[in-house]
């Protein structure tokens, strides 16, 4: 690729949109009315808690059929990044800044810090506001979670609805119940789930393909913004019984079979290079013959596989009601994951609990009744929901995660998971389908990109306009660049990406990546000698080390970022 930083105009040339389409900034009637008829609507996917190497056209054994026709008819870029944890994620995913900047530099609780609010701030803008401002009607299905309000009263100034998104259906909250998840929303009011039958993968599904259907049948001649946000595979691993047994056997060759295998296919794709090597198994992990209770391990892989297969089934139907709609073709549909797969062991260490040998007392909850709890006590029929080591996972009364060993699998052939910033918690595969402009079918791209990105491809390619005000309030600059050059097969020129989070940090610039744990010291890697991150160079380049340290205390300073955990000593 070349390193030449091309113009918009040059963009657009590129992309065939001619001389109407280059007039940026005051074009007069004639450039709006055209530039109008162009304009994309943006369908916006993203999975939670999701490893790099789950879906098949990244390597993944997971049935994914509809993302990878996306894939085969789109883009994939092999080094996109996301923050490693679900709130900054989306935080920056939302506005283009560094969760810092947004106020989201941890996650929902306030910690007194202008970085650290648990609420998007006023020094930013949603692509949402941005749109709607463009002339773009704006809707969301899924997971917010970028606010601490999150009770059915609110306060609510920083729901959905009031940040830009004329619909919404889905939670305020980050994790749930599958069948019966706590803060479900429509528009502004809380709900719960509306049959026997609820899963929220599929409800997520069923109101991003109503908005899809009602936005042509309200004849809306403007495009349309959508931002379906998907809590799968994030905890508790719960599926439908059918979609459980599609994966049946699948996993009885363990983690160590599916991180080869999965390597393996990634080389043969060009995902990964081959001469990274495969990372050692997690210390932590046992040796999958080594493992005492394999069948219950299997069936933790076996319902987060069946999660994922639903997602995909669910990205489908939107594509089909796309289609039906007559939009398929001038749609860009972007999908990535929020962080890598996560090595929580939630729910599922110790003793079962409630005791299994007393008998319990049946609570069950009235129709209508709100779901107050992440982990709900009870089902909505009144059966203990069960926690510990063992219990068999996918229905509702129970609720665990599917553990270190899948997920040090999930993220093949990286170290690390969510929380972390070495590759494993922060690289995720994005997917770029736009028929009408994307002319590439199938091709990969490795220019490094971060979610800071997606605001500026938004505006970019629907033409609206960045604010410097909005309500009265200086917004901060957006800090991404537009992906659309490397949709035409372009590097994105940049200066740096940086990540913090929990004290985990790094700083990506061209192919050097120094990255620390909380605590730790530096490590100084080369992406392309070595992106699985083995050989430190710290040692070798200290010079360059010291650099890139400077680089990353001067963004963290202008970014809102403090020394993780320094908040403990100041007075709020
Ligand atoms: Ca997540």
């Amino acid at each position: 690729m070349s390193r030449v930083d091309f113009s918009r105009r040059e963009f657009l040339r590129g992309l065939g949109l001619g001389a109407v389409g280059v007039a940026v900034g005051g074009g007069g009637d004639l450039f709006a009315a055209s530039k109008r008829a162009h304009r994309p609507n943006i369908v916006l996917i993203m999975a939670d808690d999701m490893g790099f190497s789950d879906i098949g056209c990244y390597g993944g054994e997971i049935r994914t059929p509809n993302l990878d026709k996306l894939a085969a008819e789109g883009l994939r870029f092999t080094h996109f990044y996301n923050t490693a944890r679900c709130c900054p994620t989306r935080a920056s995913l939302m506005t283009g800044l560094y969760p810092h900047q947004a106020g989201v530099g941890h996650m929902t609780d306030d910690k007194g810090l202008d970085g650290y609010r648990g609420n998007l701030n006023k020094k930013c803008v949603t692509i949402a506001e941005v749109l709607n401002a463009g002339g773009y009607r704006t809707y969301m299905s899924g997971k917010w979670h970028v606010t601490r309000h999150r009770g059915p009263e609110g306060p609510k100034f920083n729901w959905p609805r009031q940040r830009g998104f004329d619909r919404f259906y889905g939670t305020i909250h980050g994790a749930g119940s599958f069948y019966d998840p706590c803060s479900l929303t429509r528009d502004n009011t809380q709900i719960a789930p509306d049959s026997d039958d609820y899963y929220y993968t599929d409800a997520i599904t069923d109101n991003a393909v109503k908005f899809v259907a009602e936005h042509k049948a309200e004849k809306n001649d403007k495009p349309f913004f959508m931002y379906v946000a998907y809590t799968s595979p994030h905890w508790p691993m719960h599926a439908r019984a059918e979609d459980i047994a599609r994966y049946k056997g699948q996993y009885d060759k363990g983690w160590d079979a599916l991180r080869a295998e999965r390597h393996k296919r990634m080389i043969g794709m060009g995902i990964v290079d081959g001469k990274w090597e495969l990372t050692p198994r997690d210390a932590k992990v046992p040796a999958w013959e080594d493992e005492k209770n394999k069948q219950w391990q299997v069936r933790r892989m076996e319902v987060y596989a069946a999660m994922v297969d639903c997602m995909d089934r669910g990205i489908g139907r939107i594509v089909e009601q796309l289609k039906r709609s007559g939009e398929y073709e001038n749609t860009l549909i972007l999908f990535l994951a929020d962080n890598g797969g996560c090595a929580e062991e939630y729910g599922s260490r110790g003793a079962e609990k409630p005791d299994p040998s007393k008998a319990v007392e049946l609570k069950p909850m009235s129709r209508g009744e709100l779901q107050k709890d992440m982990r709900p006590k009870y089902t909505r029929d009144g059966r203990p929901v069960r926690t510990g080591y063992g219990v068999t996972p996918g229905p509702a009364d129970t609720y665990i995660a599917y553990g270190k060993g899948w997920a040090n699998a999930s993220n093949t052939p990286f170290r690390r998971y969510k929380h972390w910033v070495h590759e494993g918690g922060i690289s995720t595969p994005l997917i770029v389908h736009w028929p009408k402009r994307v002319k590439g079918r199938g091709e990969l791209r490795d220019t490094p990109g971060h979610l800071i990105d997606i605001m500026a491809t938004c505006v970019d390619v629907a033409g609206a306009e960045y604010p410097v005000e909005y309500k009265g309030e200086k917004i901060i600059p957006m800090e991404g660049k537009s992906l659309a050059y490397a949709f035409a097969g372009m590097a994105i020129v940049r200066e740096a990406i940086y990540w913090e989070h929990e004290g985990n940090r790094a700083i990506r610039w061209d192919k050097w990546k120094l990255v620390a744990k909380n605590r730790g010291k530096w490590e100084l890697y080369d992406m392309e000698a070595d992106r699985t991150e083995l050989n430190d160079l710290s040692g070798k380049h200290p010079k360059m080390v010291k650099v890139f340290t400077q680089m990353y205390e001067k963004w963290a300073k202008r970014s809102n970022v403090v020394e993780w955990g320094s908040w403990k000593n100041k007075k709020k």
